[in-house]
């Protein structure tokens, strides 16, 4: 079963347990009375735990694994730790809760019908036990789940039977403190890819036939340049999570990919483009420095006549309009079942998910946006380039004499790379990027293994270029 059926039951089951109790006057009132000697005011209780308080009869059992890794199905690990770490914010260093030092967490990929062996360990100097409920299984919350001891490690098996994008979150302290939690950074997903591939895409265009107008249905093969973006929202006074703004749905920075205006230029590409490292050339760059490494902001590069594929996830607690301002999504899927093509923005709501097709027509700039007014302005902007669009950095990249990077890949991803955290792991579909650079929402120990299996350290990169070109 469902686990989130399983928590309704929950509910249904102490509703039903209150009106044998109380008969047909069963009042919420009345819960908080002597007569069940609970907390004088449940739902204060709910919201203090975060959720409701699921009974664990085993601290994380091991599941069906057992079973599983023997059934003679493909078995992918997947080890992740839960650390609480301090990680910058547009508003100053805040307190962070990961997995593996890292927000949004690793990104698991696997096959439909492959067996996912889940580990979760929490180092022995943490200071809080944590949990991790993956939406892509259909387990119930008891017993599989729950929270794991600080010192220890907790398994769980279960096969992806359902291709898609699913959410993976820390479930708390046995739900206890799930809000804090996740929206202090505890999450990530899974990409469970059909087990026959993806589906070619097939976009609307028009030609002209004889001085005609008719259809000319473009198609591309299912192989694809692909991107994650995951979207949430922070929730801070002085660098601490504060319930009371989540309660109240008073976001304090909005965050794709665990980081307010995470894609957007920096001064390296304002060197490029104008000479001078302090002139923007985008109307918010918080993350300019080189000093701030991988966490200053870079772009995301993409040639025209290119199938993307971008694998969305809302983590958050508000609705994401997802739109790509300056082009028309050509497919929205869920489960590998098209939802729409051809349409301009798609809702997804809290723990929802889509994979974006589409082909960027002509080269130039253009941004994914959360559509609310409110999440653009507090971080949900994203800017791509397709392309080979910005002049002046064709011209500086040919006296540098690196511009036939930049050709061969036909967008400036063939000299910068693309930022290894809007990368998933490769699957059977996938194009594979012409370079990647180190960015993400992370520790430096996070960032170095980032380096050591080859993505491009920009901070040392680019004035060391600079630097050999005089
Ligand atoms: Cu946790």
């Amino acid at each position: 079963m469902n686990r989130r059926i399983s928590t309704i039951m929950t509910v249904a089951a102490i509703a039903v347990m209150g009106g044998a109790l109380f008969g047909s006057s069963f009042t919420s009132p009345q819960i908080g009375g002597t007569a069940l000697e609970v907390n004088a005011d449940p739902l204060a209780k709910v919201a203090s735990m975060g959720g409701l308080e699921l009974v664990m009869p085993e601290a994380y059992a091991s599941g069906p694994c057992s079973d599983l890794l023997d059934s003679g199905r493909p078995v992918v690990n997947f080890d992740v730790t839960g650390e609480s770490v301090t990680l910058p914010s547009l508003s100053g260093d805040y307190s962070a809760m990961t997995f593996s030092g890292q927000i949004p967490g690793p990104t698991l990929r696997v096959t439909q019908g492959d067996v996912v062996h889940m580990t979760l360990t929490i180092p022995a100097d943490e200071a809080t036990q944590h949990g991790n409920d993956m939406h892509a299984s259909q387990m119930s919350a008891v017993p599989y789940m729950g929270a794991v001891n600080i010192g220890e490690t907790g398994e769980y098996c279960f096969i992806a039977e359902v291709p898609g994008v699913f959410k993976y979150h820390c479930s708390g302290v046995n739900v206890a403190a799930m809000d804090q939690h996740v929206l202090s950074g505890m999450y990530g997903i899974t990409i469970v890819d059909p087990l026959d591939g993806y589906k070619r895409l097939m976009v609307d265009k028009t030609a002209l036939q004889g001085g005609e107008v008719v259809k000319d249905k473009q198609f591309y093969d299912a192989d694809a340049l692909e991107f994650t973006l995951q979207y949430n929202q922070l929730y801070l006074t002085d660098g601490n999570y504060d319930m009371g703004k989540m309660m109240s749905h008073s976001t304090s920075q909005t965050v794709v990919n665990g980081q307010a205006f995470s894609y957007v230029p920096n001064e390296i590409h304002n060197l490029l483009m104008f000479g001078d490292t302090g002139k923007n050339i985008f109307v918010a760059q918080p993350w300019n420095s080189m000093d701030l490494k991988q966490h200053q902001s870079q772009l995301l590069f993409v040639p025209t006549d290119t199938h993307v594929r971008i694998f969305v996830e809302n983590q958050g607690n508000e609705p994401v309009y997802w739109h790509m301002v300056g082009e028309i999504v050509d497919r929205v899927t869920q489960a590998n079942r098209v939802q729409a093509q051809g349409t301009e923005t798609w809702l997804l709501g809290g723990s929802q998910n889509m994979i974006v097709d589409m082909v960027f027509d002509e080269p130039g700039v253009y941004v994914a946006v959360n559509h609310d007014y409110a999440a653009i302005y507090s971080g949900a902007a994203s800017v791509f380039v397709a392309g080979l669009p910005l002049d002046p950095i064709n011209e500086t990249a040919t006296a540098l004499g690196v511009v036939q990077g930049a050709v061969d890949a036909g967008s400036y991803a063939g000299v910068l790379g693309n930022p290894h955290d809007s990368v998933p792991p490769a699957g059977a579909d996938s194009m594979s990027h012409p370079a990647l650079n180190v960015h993400c929402m992370c520790t430096d120990d996070v960032a170095n293994a980032a380096i050591e299996n080859g993505a491009l350290p920009l901070w040392e990169v680019i004035p060391a270029v600079l630097a050999a070109a005089g």
